[in-house]
């Protein structure tokens, strides 16, 4: 990672925005930026009020709006009242009930269309459908589902009754779900028969159904299934298997929202750290829809005619925020997807953003690279005049897919925005306000108004432009995350580390700024590897790998890749011997699946390496910095005195 970003740090092209662009958008030019960011400076709680009155509406208005007291568990707005679904369809409909909300493509292309009125129906009708089963405000529901319209409404159902959600990606595995729903003391969980992805079926409903079987999960009363696609179903289990159209066949299309407190979560979303165990990262209400709302108006400078596509899966942060939260919060028009981008081929995107005259469009650098891989010339066939602005997010993009994505796909006029955020931010930091900030390829530029993002060295003190260091976030901001479900010390330690005073939010990653104050982002500080855009511990992978019958240890490292960005290796020792040819091929397969099977397909692992034993030093601690180097075939000249066993490096180098 860090060497690209040395090769990315000499990256000095200058992309301004056109004076086409600026003269239209909301934030124009680097002197209103700067004007923003220096009345938050001035006035920190009276700029964010501002916004939070001005942007959400409110059933009772908030009179506080930083608390401090309880440090690091920060209040925004406390004892204002409000409900986010409100916020996200009842508001709009004096203006835009016949607007549309949201064109939905299944995978294999049948678009369904729902105006906002009819959404609000949709949402209403499964709200009341929930508290007929007796879900009320505060209790958990956990949400399975394929990308769908339902997906949404699901969600939106949630925050209309003051009931949390905890999303669960659809390609986790049973135990994932299994393990989410003992944490949350899930009361429901809100499921499909299946989903479509690529042409394959996606057997959800069975997943949920082996995920209550391997016990713990006597919290669940009911499972609500959406019949997403004809076929002979599983098993159904009596008095808790409910169909969603069975629920909300004969409910009113009118529900009166829960109205909540602007603290009371809103959601639960369970993301990868250092230890094992997934932490359940916990949003609030009012803050975490400011954030979306503010990112809608900043970064993607939303017009009421755009049409905005965010292609993130549900499951994810930037699905809940950019799909489920944030365009509906501004009365936008969005298209879900269902599918793949390479179903049927690698012209998928680009064929849905001519045909449903995308201007918005945001999406991975993974899916760039790999798009221009399998078809770098396919988006010319298509006509994309109707974009106008390109985002990316999940990692950092490197130059060539900057580039590319620049030209090829925007024309050359389309602004990009890198967004740096992360699951616990909730929404962007840092990222270019289009119509004001001059980009560079790699940079994600400079912190959103209000947030107060710097660069500093283990000491918590600052360092020198260009120096590289640790990203931190130096003031509480409203959309931040508010605690770890059920784990307010893990909170404490993971985000405010006594090191920098428990006062500055740690990201968990480092970041260097360059000499006009750019940021470059260069990657996790922690034992969390970025797959494809997607965030994995190695503990984690770990575990699972060591939970195997077979393993006796093991040890997981990330290795750069062309199209995923970090891939998986995985180092093993066995309990018996150490395999060889065929055998360890076999073993190989078995690990891999058997990973897929633990936490879900994209934490299996790229390469699966047999050894004695693993470099250690003689305290006992595994030497991962090798092991890295083997992973990526680099011959070791690093020092290895401190190892109690050198021979070892000879046998991990050497495939299996
Ligand atoms: C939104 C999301 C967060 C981690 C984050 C960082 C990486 C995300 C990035 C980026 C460089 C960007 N990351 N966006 N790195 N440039 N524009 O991805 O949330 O899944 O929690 O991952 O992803 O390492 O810390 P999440």
């Amino acid at each position: 990672m860090s060497s690209t970003i040395e090769s990315v740090l000499h990256e000095n092209r200058h992309f301004p925005p056109s004076a086409e662009f600026a003269a239209k958008a909301r934030v124009s030019g680097m002197e209103a930026y700067h004007a923003l960011c220096r009345q938050a400076a001035e006035d920190y709680e009276g700029f964010w009020a501002g916004l939070a009155r001005e942007r959400l509406s409110w059933k009772r208005p908030f009179t506080q709006v930083l608390d401090e007291s309880n440090a690091p568990f920060y209040s925004w707005f406390a004892d204002g009242e409000l409900n986010v679904s409100y916020n996200c369809l009842d508001r709009h409909l004096p203006e835009l009930a016949n607007k549309l909300a949201i064109i939905f493509e299944s995978d294999n292309g049948t678009v369904t269309r729902v105006t906002y009125a009819e959404l609000h129906r949709k949402v209403c009708q499964l709200a009341n459908g929930l508290k007929s089963l007796g879900i009320t405000k505060g209790d958990r529901v956990l949400v399975y589902m394929p990308m769908s319209i339902e997906a949404v409404v699901a969600m939106q159902a949630c925050a209309r009754i003051g009931a949390i959600h905890s999303v669960v990606f659809g390609g986790f595995s049973a135990k994932s779900v299994n393990e989410r729903i003992i944490d949350a003391k899930a009361r429901l969980v809100i499921t499909a028969n299946s989903g479509v992805r690529g042409g394959k079926i996606v057997a959800l409903k069975d997943t949920v159904d082996e995920a209550l079987a391997m016990g713990g999960c006597e919290s669940v009363e009911r499972v609500v299934v959406f019949k997403r696609v004809l076929h002979e179903d599983g098993p159904w289990t009596l008095g808790r298997d409910i169909w969603w159209h069975d629920l909300v066949a004969k409910q009113p299309e009118v529900c009166e929202p829960t109205w909540v407190l602007a603290d009371d979560p809103l959601f639960i979303l369970y993301t990868s750290g250092s230890t094992g165990k997934p932490k359940g990262v916990q949003h609030s209400s009012a803050g975490y829809l400011l954030g979306a709302v503010n990112s809608m108006l900043w970064t993607f400078d939303y017009k009421p005619d755009d049409v905005f596509w965010c292609t993130a899966d549900v499951g994810w942060i930037t699905g809940h925020t950019y799909v489920a939260y944030g365009p509906l919060a501004v009365g936008a028009t969005q298209v879900i997807f269902e599918g793949v981008p390479t179903y049927p081929d690698a012209g998928r995107f680009w064929k849905m953003i001519e045909e449903h005259r995308v201007t918005t469009f945001y999406t991975a650098p993974t899916a760039i690279r790999s798009l221009i891989k399998l078809g770098g010339e396919l988006p010319k066939q298509y006509n994309l005049s109707s974009l106008r602005l390109l985002g990316s997010v999940g990692e950092p993009i490197n130059p060539e897919a900057w580039i590319w994505y620049h030209e090829v796909v925007g024309g050359g006029r389309c602004p990009i925005v890198d967004t740096w955020w992360q699951t616990e931010t909730g929404g962007h930091m840092i990222t270019p306000l289009p119509g004001a900030v001059a980009t560079k390829p790699g940079s994600c530029t400079f912190p959103l108004p209000g947030i107060m993002a710097d660069v500093v060295d283990e000491a918590g003190e600052p360092v020198e432009l260009g120096k590289g260091g640790i990203l931190v976030i130096k003031r509480p901001f409203p959309s931040q995350v508010r605690t770890l479900w059920g784990d307010p010390e893990r909170f404490k330690k993971s985000y405010f580390p006594e090191e920098f005073n428990g006062k500055y939010y740690l990201a968990g990653d480092s970041a260097n700024r360059d000499a006009e104050g750019y940021f470059w982002i260069m990657g996790r500080i922690d034992d969390v590897l970025n797959v494809s855009g997607h965030r994995l511990g190695t503990m984690e992978i770990e575990s699972a790998l060591v939970a195997n019958p077979q393993v006796a240890e093991a040890a997981v490292v990330g290795r750069p890749d062309a199209i995923k960005g970090e891939s998986v290796v995985a180092f093993v020792v066995l309990k018996g011997a150490r395999p060889s040819g065929a055998e360890a091929k076999a073993l190989v397969a078995e690990l891999r699946d058997w990973v897929a099977k633990e936490i879900g397909a994209i934490a299996k692992p790229d390469d699966i390496r047999f050894g004695d034993n693993l470099p250690k030093t003689r305290s006992g601690k595994i030497m991962r910095r090798l092991l890295r180097a083997i992973a990526k075939g680099e011959s070791i000249t690093q020092d290895t005195s401190t190892l109690e066993n050198p021979a070892i490096l000879t046998q991990l180098q050497e495939a299996n």
